[in-house]
């Protein structure tokens, strides 16, 4: 017995194929689809016969074929209708399947095709992800879901303290209801409003007829403190109200320092006072009772120095008016710096954090971290050096933002200054 392939694009096809080569006595022995009919190419299939015969009856193809009874005839066609069928049978339910899917599948069916294929991008996201540098072991004992992993990677790259990380993580592992956890977009957005919720701001409010505000910036040197006080003397006397403001300066000492100051003032002719001593600050506070504002500047000091940090003490002590005590603190600071300058210049009575230099930095958990920790109001942000426009009223979305989209991506979302 010898056994021979044919092969057409159905099944009938190739049987006929067979029979004509090897009459219509050969066997059937299989049929099978051997590729798949698709959009580009016709599906294949294949016809195994048998012959008892000679190896050569195959070469005798040509012959006339010998009549077939026609109860022979019969008893093949049904032999082979039946193989034949078994494999129509098969194609032409998985071509009704596919059918049935692309006819059902319209519109709003091409909706849910979409959202699942915006699903597993997600989790191909999260996969590659989930390679990331660092151990679980280093995680601590905290195991962060795979979908977690993307929103894991950004906070921590951020800067912001570990053990704020691992707060974060376990309240959301927690608390995160599973059907936001399915796409990326909306643990982004479970994150977002957390991270918003665990740190205030303080929103700038007009002042009120009669009330009078006294704002002391204080902070380390080269931090922004004078520059910032300038935009803001800039907001209220012209750019977003209408508010009578006086400057006063304790930092005198320094060269340049009051002259820096001097020249702002000038420009936005406000009255400035240069002050020395406990007395003369009274005196200039005094002299300055008609204004709406009162800023005041004073000297940098390194958060070591305590004797500097205490001058300023001196002149808030005994205060008979209210100093609202702004530390102003530079984005690009390393946290434990920070951690340290807020350590060494609470005892001034902290009011309210301004955070400078937004624009030289990529990182912002650890501004997130210290403001979380001191649970104070952040008021500004200043994000460049220009007088009076690089100015942020505060709001924890951006700063959140920052941490979650990148500083740019933050600053496109909220332009308004
Ligand atoms: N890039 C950038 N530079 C700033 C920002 N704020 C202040 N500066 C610059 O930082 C330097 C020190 O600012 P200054 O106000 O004198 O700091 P102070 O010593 O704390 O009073 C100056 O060159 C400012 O122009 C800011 O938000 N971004
Ligand atoms: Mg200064």
């Amino acid at each position: 017995m010898k056994l021979y392939t044919f092969t057409a694009s159905s099944p009938s096809l190739a049987l006929q194929k067979a029979q004509k080569a090897c009459g219509e006595e050969a066997l059937v022995i299989s049929t099978k689809q051997i590729q798949k009919k698709s959009l580009l190419s016709e599906g294949l299939y294949e016809v195994v016969v048998a012959l008892h015969d000679k190896p050569n009856k195959l070469t005798k193809k040509i012959k006339p074929k010998p009549k077939l009874k026609s109860e022979d005839v019969l008893v093949n066609i049904s032999k082979t209708a039946k193989q034949i069928s078994k494999i129509e049978n098969l194609s032409s339910q998985s071509l009704d399947v596919l059918k049935t899917k692309t006819k059902t599948k319209e519109p709003s069916q091409f909706k849910e095709i979409q959202k699942n294929l915006d699903q597993l991008n997600d989790k191909i996201k999260t996969l590659q992800n989930i390679i990331w540098n660092d151990t679980q072991h280093q995680r601590g004992e905290l195991i962060i879901p795979p979908e977690f992993a993307q929103i894991y990677k950004i906070t921590k790259d951020s800067a912001i303290s570990q053990t704020h990380l691992r707060d974060i993580m376990k309240l959301s592992v927690e608390n995160m209801p599973s059907y936001m956890r399915n796409s990326s977009k909306t643990i982004k957005r479970y994150f977002q409003v957390l991270l918003k919720k665990m740190i205030p701001s303080r929103v700038e409010s007009p002042i009120e007829v009669g009330e009078k505000r006294v704002m002391m910036f204080v902070g380390p040197t080269g931090v922004g403190k004078t520059t910032t006080l300038a935009k803001i003397a800039a907001r209220f006397s012209f750019l977003k109200h209408k508010n009578k403001v006086g400057i006063i300066t304790l930092d005198t000492y320094r060269i340049g320092a009051v002259e820096q100051l001097f020249q702002y003032a000038k420009m936005m002719k406000l009255p400035l006072q240069d002050v020395t001593d406990k007395a003369d600050f009274s005196k200039a506070l005094n002299s300055l009772s008609y204004c709406d504002l009162i800023l005041i500047d004073t000297v940098g000091s390194s958060q070591f120095d305590k004797e500097k940090i205490s001058k300023i003490a001196h002149f808030l002590k005994d205060s008979k008016i209210k100093i609202d005590v702004n530390l102003v603190l530079s984005a690009s600071t390393k946290l434990e710096d920070l951690q340290d300058i807020y350590k060494n210049f609470s005892f001034l009575n902290i009011d309210t954090l301004i955070i400078t230099k937004m624009d030289e930095t990529k990182k912002f958990g650890n501004i997130f971290s210290l403001i979380y920790d001191s649970q104070k109001p952040v008021s500004y942000f200043s994000i460049g050096q220009e007088v009076p426009d690089d100015l942020l009223v505060a709001n924890s979305d951006f700063l959140v933002k920052c941490i979650l989209d990148g500083y740019k991506g933050a600053l496109d979302a909220n332009p308004s200054r």
